[in-house]
């Protein structure tokens, strides 16, 4: 049976990624080779290969569509330029992490539990990635960076391989709602 390696996260608007983009361009890297503009995301969970029947029991699974824990938009703020030293990848990260996004890749992971068959990070560190096989030292950042993504949505991924690199492909979308307020009745 076929299987597709799917990832939950929150995509990064054109508009956000061009100017990430632009920003990551002044960082003086001697080594690595940075993400293509059109895979800038941030990860919630990743669940591995999954085939699929799997998958479909997944995308038909009824915390998806009535998430248990309400699941509110939120707004991130960027600034942080982070280093993981073991895949040598070059990071920003929010310089804040609202309950909203903890709630969120909380029930990302909890889905990951039940389908996936990657193991659990140990501890859940929001990120995009800028440039991946990076030597240390990391160039400190000449200009900050201010870079604010609102997020109302979140994806589930499919990674493909090709000979030109990877892939991403939307598989499905979510909304983030705000819960509605009970309204007292005249
Ligand atoms: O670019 P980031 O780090 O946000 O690192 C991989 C990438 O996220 C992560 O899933 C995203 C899409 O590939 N990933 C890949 N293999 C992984 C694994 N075995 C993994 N995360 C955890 N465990």
């Amino acid at each position: 049976m076929a299987q597709t390696r799917v990832f939950f996260a929150l995509p990064v608007p054109q508009t956000a990624a061009l100017a990430l983009d632009r920003w990551r361009r002044q960082l003086p890297l001697v080594s690595g080779r940075w993400v293509p503009v059109a895979n800038f995301h941030l990860t919630l969970a990743f669940l591995g290969e999954l085939a699929d029947d799997l998958l479909d029991a997944l995308l038909d699974d009824e915390q998806l569509a009535n998430p248990r824990t309400p699941l509110p938009p939120f707004t991130l703020e960027f600034g942080e330029l982070g280093y993981f030293t073991k895949p040598k990848v070059l990071f920003v990260a929010p310089r804040e992490q609202p309950d909203a996004l903890l709630a969120l890749a909380r029930h990302c992971q909890q889905l990951q539990g039940r389908y996936g068959s990657a193991k659990k990070e140990h501890r859940y560190q929001p990120h995009i990635t800028l440039a991946r096989d990076v030597e240390p030292p990391v160039p400190p950042a000449a200009a900050p960076l201010a870079l604010t993504l609102g997020c109302q949505h979140y994806c589930l991924m499919a990674s493909h391989n090709s000979k030109d690199g990877v892939r991403y492909q939307t598989l499905a979308r979510w909304p983030l709602r705000r819960p509605l307020r009970p309204q007292p009745r005249d």
